[in-house]
């Protein structure tokens, strides 16, 4: 058989996973009556928000050909994903949506295709649509990639299609070999309760099979194969009887403990001596912040959906962490907060437990007054008093069409962003180029972005470094006692406004308790600002006149249910939603 492998890149929305449906479908693999839109979306989460979270690898029979392609996630958060689904592949499908030009992610995408020297096929999605703009579309990709002609298509309707394929057979190489022994490259892996650990594997040479021996090169473990198989859409495991060089599939090895199935790693056969693949590079978190159980007897729970969710999510970074105010948990690092929010879904949903996430913060590097050097990802290890303090810059690339530039540009310098580069692509469109603090994007800018620029200007951004900041630890207090779980860091000159904020939103989002509740922000013990909640006066079971037990039983059952979401600090109750006060204080400021 033939093969060619390719993942499907793009910025968000752009019609990835609505392509893979055309391909699936042409393929037969589905019958029509099961088909439904982005079949590859097979989490609920992705469902419902209608956005690809996860890549989704599959292979397709395609007459004479094999192809194995891999769907990706648009969002810049989860570009980890992209980045590991282009290692296991020889081609990348660029799509471009005509109505909305390149796009920042589509910029982005298209790098991590080149540095991976991957064959890059251009393709213009949704000509079918009446404000389609081929020809300056097509402008724009030649100034990216040269002289090149790309492919029309409307993932919608499937025109075009037929043609993509051609070009895929025709483009994009047959799969690289890289050994005569067994070689397999793990991108990705799931958990699954009666097997194990799954790993997901491009085999780069040799064959795998039952029986097979197999090491983990990175951990040296041994494990024995039961079983090797390919995944069809949308997301079946189906046993084969071996996985020859240039596959993509599964191996199932009774794999129990899940830190010996690392994404990255390389699969050889026991005592081989060929040489490992370069793997990847572990993703650099953007935010950190603690989750909690919200009862502390689930704990356990916890640490084990934690580390299940992070088999299939490897670009969370896990620690314990104690808090004096929420008891044990784990301090995470995420790539953004979608990917922050999503991790909180889905460990509600896929394992039950219910958690609190404190509030998001960037790291900080301290110079001590001892010359003493420290990161610090949490808050409240923020000193007083020190040498120097650096936070974390960005190189942030906003692409928009001129009529937002004057908007922008103040809304950057606004959240301390200075200018860096300025040019057009393709005449309608500008590449704005900033360097900014990490803390200032990670909110809400996101959102103002798109609506200063009516939804037409989208943002890209990577690390660049440490920059040195006037910058200042803000306490909460509540009723004296500082709650460590709410403490931030900020610039100083903004640190006023936002302790205000805090305060203000902190007393909308805690409830009422038996006795009041005094909340202050505070910087080196010197309160800044302040609220008052006051208390509840009246029992909630007096109006029950002490006569009707049953009744005055389910008031307090009804209580109970209510409080569940409930965190205790010392003796007050505070909601989920408290801990995320700093964020939509952020979105109070846009509004006003
Ligand atoms: N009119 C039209 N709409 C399309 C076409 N292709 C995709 N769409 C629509 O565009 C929207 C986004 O499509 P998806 O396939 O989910 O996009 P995606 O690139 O997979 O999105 P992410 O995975 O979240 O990055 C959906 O509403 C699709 O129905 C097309 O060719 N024509
Ligand atoms: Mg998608």
């Amino acid at each position: 058989m033939k093969v060619r492998n390719f993942t499907i890149i793009a910025h968000i929305d752009h019609g990835k996973s609505t392509l893979a449906d055309r391909f699936i479908e042409i393929s037969g693999a589905i019958r029509p009556e099961k088909h439904q839109e982005q079949l590859l979306d097979s989490m609920d989460l992705e469902r419902e928000k209608g956005i690809t979270i996860k890549m989704h690898p599959v292979r397709l029979n395609m007459g004479e050909y094999i192809f194995h392609l891999i769907d990706t996630p648009g969002h810049v958060d989860f570009s980890y994903e992209v980045s590991r689904s282009l290692a296991a592949v020889e081609g990348a499908i660029l799509l471009v949506d005509a109505s909305q030009g390149v796009e920042a992610q589509t910029i982005s995408n298209l790098y991590l295709a080149l540095e991976q020297d991957l064959e890059i096929i251009p393709v213009i999605n949704k000509i079918d649509l009446p404000n389609a703009d081929i020809e300056g579309t097509a402008k724009q990709l030649r100034e990216l990639l040269g002289n090149v002609k790309p492919v029309l298509i409307s993932a919608k309707t499937g025109q075009g299609v037929p043609e993509l394929i051609e070009r895929i057979i025709k483009d994009i190489p047959p799969p690289r070999i890289l050994s005569d022994e067994p070689l397999c490259l793990v991108f990705d892996a799931v958990w699954d309760d009666h097997r194990g650990a799954i790993p997901f594997v491009r085999v780069f040479g040799g064959e795998i099979k039952k029986g097979d021996r197999i090491e983990f090169v990175s951990s040296s473990e041994v494990f024995e194969v039961l079983e090797v198989g390919y995944i069809l859409p949308p997301k079946r495991f189906v046993p084969a009887e071996k996985l020859r060089a240039g596959d993509v599939g599964y191996i199932v090895a009774n794999i129990r403990d899940i830190r010996s199935a690392r994404v990255g790693d390389t699969i050889r056969l026991e005592g081989s001596k060929v040489p490992p693949l370069p793997g990847y590079k572990e993703p650099k978190p953007m935010v950190w912040a603690g989750i909690y159980p919200i009862n502390n007897e689930d704990y356990n729970l916890l640490a084990k959906a934690i580390e299940r969710l992070k088999l299939n999510d490897s670009a969370i970074t896990v620690s314990p962490a104690y808090s004096p105010a929420l008891g044990p948990g784990f301090k995470c690092g995420f790539l953004g907060l979608l990917h922050l929010e999503i991790v909180k879904e889905r460990l509600r949903r896929e394992f039950n437990v219910d958690v609190v996430i404190t509030t998001p913060t960037v790291e900080y590097k301290v110079i001590h007054r001892d010359g003493r050097e420290e990161i610090i990802t949490n808050p409240t290890d923020f000193p007083d008093y020190y040498e120097k303090a650096f936070e974390p810059y960005v190189k942030l690339q906003i692409l928009t069409p001129p009529d937002y530039i004057g908007p922008i540009m103040q809304m950057v310098i606004s959240r301390r962003g200075k200018q860096v580069g300025f040019h057009y692509l393709g005449g309608k469109v500008v590449i704005m180029e900033f360097e900014i603090p990490l803390s200032e994007i990670l909110y809400d800018f996101f959102d103002t972005l798109k609506s200063i620029s009516r939804g037409y200007a989208s943002m890209d951004y990577e690390l660049i470094g440490w920059r040195e900041g006037d910058l200042v630890r803000l306490d909460i207090l509540l009723n004296g006692e500082k709650v460590d779980a709410f403490g931030v860091v900020v610039p100083r000159e903004k640190a006023y406004y936002v302790g205000r904020r805090l305060v203000e939103k902190l007393r909308e989002l805690i409830p009422r308790q038996l006795f009041e509740v005094n909340i202050q922000a505070a910087i080196s013990k010197r309160v800044i600002a302040k609220e008052r909640i006051p208390p509840i006066r009246k029992d909630v079971t007096a109006k029950c006149y002490g006569g009707d037990v049953t009744r005055k039983r389910k008031l307090l059952e009804k209580q109970k249910e209510g409080k569940k979401k409930l965190k205790q600090i010392g003796k007050v109750e505070v909601p989920q939603e408290a801990f995320m006060a700093l964020l939509s204080s952020e979105k109070v400021k846009e509004n006003d």
